[in-house]
């Protein structure tokens, strides 16, 4: 019995990264790119942790729109395995988003970047619906209650998930096949830093939006290359990460922001408390896990990489940990690594250390194919 349980649990080792099982998205007509991309989020959690940046391919530290740059590239030879880009400003019929960025270039540097065989999510700050101020104003209570089916802006928000699904059936290689997006809408759910935030709005009036969101771009638009992440903020417990939870038929990813802020917050203890019950949920709901946002804004610890990010993130089961953009207009404003900076060598032991794999670009096999 004990022989056999041992050579059960060596088959299972081996067969870690090489597991054929297919998990299905909650779409059930996820296109099998899509679908692809889905087991692949699973696998490779088994094997490491694939390495994002937010903006990465558009701008950097000190520059901006230079074709084919990278600070994550500039510092370690490898574009990132997962790139993030940003929505809003699109909702209102904008050419450019709320980072400046016009929408058409970001289109094509997402659709290069799959093309290259990295992951894609995206994240969206749209305005506030009821006052046309910005994702932060947090005024009133009244602005998710508002777009809602009976709601007095219901039209102006299917207009504005209009011009999302319009994006999003704009990215498609060059065979035409429609490239899948790891779609991360209302994020932070958990903090009050937005007009969806825990304070504006009820659990209820967030999974209504949540699931008239999926509804109308997945079975209105017809769009089946989206993956749907929800990423809470900080949270205390299972209970409070699971109070606004859309359902398991509404969620692909399970995902966690959580910056670090010294002074404010135990980084370490805090992400090791979190971390984990985000990896017992993900066990439990049969879902990968990701840590969908995080950083060190201005990176004044030159060890971060490997001393405050690689020991919260090391032996656990996430898909991806990305970190935020690296503003080319604020001096401070960065998350990522650039080259010149004095976190720069550290970040290349820390893509390159020996404890957790941490994946980039080129570390990427296949992930598309069915
Ligand atoms: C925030 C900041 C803002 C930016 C927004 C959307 O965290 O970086 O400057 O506009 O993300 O990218």
């Amino acid at each position: 019995m004990k022989k056999l349980l041992l050579f059960l649990s060596v088959v299972s080792q081996l067969a870690g990264c090489a597991d054929t099982s297919e998990p299905h998205p909650c779409d059930p007509l996820a296109t099998k790119e899509t679908r692809a991309l889905y087991a692949a989020l699973f696998r490779t959690a088994r094997c490491g942790i694939l390495f994002g940046h937010q903006d990465d391919a558009l701008y950097g530290h000190d520059w901006r729109f230079e074709p084919g740059r990278s600070d994550v590239r500039d510092c370690c030879g490898d574009y990132p395995a997962v790139f993030g880009w940003e929505l809003g400003g699109m909702e209102l019929g904008a050419e450019r988003s709320i980072d400046d960025v016009p929408f058409d270039l970001i289109a094509r540097r997402l659709i290069e970047a799959a093309g290259r065989g990295a992951v894609n999510t995206v994240s969206w700050h749209p305005s506030n619906p009821e006052s046309g101020d910005s994702a932060w104003d947090c005024r009133t209570t009244t602005a998710v209650a508002s777009i809602l089916p009976g709601g007095c802006n219901h039209a102006q928000y299917r207009m504005w998930l209009d011009r999302l699904a319009m994006f999003f059936a704009s990215l498609r290689s060059a065979d035409g096949v429609a490239v899948p997006v790891l779609f991360r809408p209302f994020h932070e759910c958990t903090s009050t830093g937005f007009w969806w935030g825990e304070a504006q709005c009820t659990p209820d009036e967030y999974r209504a939006l949540w699931r008239f969101t999926v509804g109308y771009l997945r079975d209105a638009k017809g769009l089946h290359h989206l993956l749907w992440v929800y990423s809470p903020d900080l949270f205390r417990d299972a209970e409070h990460y699971m109070e606004r939870y859309p359902g398991d038929g509404w969620v692909d990813v399970l995902g966690l922001d959580a910056y670090h802020r010294p002074g404010e917050w135990d980084f370490a203890a805090g992400c090791d408390r979190m971390l984990s019950v985000l990896q017992r949920l993900g066990e439990e709901h049969g879902k990968p896990t990701a840590f969908t946002e995080t950083g060190l804004e201005g990176i004044g610890i030159d060890t971060w990489w490997t001393e405050c990010l690689l020991p919260v993130i090391r032996g656990r089961s996430l898909s991806y940990v990305l970190v935020w953009r690296n503003a080319h207009d604020r001096p401070t404003h960065f998350f990522g690594p650039w080259r010149g900076h004095s976190s720069e060598s550290d970040f290349r032991v820390f893509v390159t250390n020996d404890k957790t794999r941490i994946m980039l670009e080129s570390d990427l096999r296949d992930i598309y194919r069915p």
